[in-house]
């Protein structure tokens, strides 16, 4: 699975990195386990700022977290201790994107 999402870096990930907390429109990309990151879907040779794919094995989303901000946001923890904001669309793309990472 593959496409467009809105990512915020929450506390935990903003240690390890030099990005900031605003909203970015990120083209995601699911693939072996894996989430990869890039500025658009054309070139996925480059991640975006480099960051490495992001394993997904024991990471867990949750859609009832307490951000109220916006609608149609999860948050996904994964192993290593990064945490992510993610503002899909709607609902339904909410719920394909929780589906295909918790699958993977
Ligand atoms: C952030 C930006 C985000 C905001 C975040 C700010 O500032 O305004 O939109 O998140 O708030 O820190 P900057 O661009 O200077 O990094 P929200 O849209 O969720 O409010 P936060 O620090 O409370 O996450």
């Amino acid at each position: 699975h593959e496409g467009f999402l809105f990512r915020k870096l929450d506390i935990e990930t903003l240690k390890k990195s030099t990005n900031s907390r605003s909203w970015v429109n990120l083209y995601c990309v699911l693939n072996k386990g894996e989430m990869g990151f890039y500025k658009d879907a054309k070139n996925t040779a480059t991640t975006y700022n480099g960051e490495p794919l992001l394993n997904l094995s024991d990471c867990h989303c949750d859609v009832t977290n307490g951000y109220k901000k916006k609608k149609n946001v999860f948050t996904l923890k994964t192993k290593d201790g990064s945490e992510f904001l993610f503002h899909a669309k709607d609902e339904e793309d909410l719920k394909v994107w929780v589906t295909n990472i918790t699958g993977s």
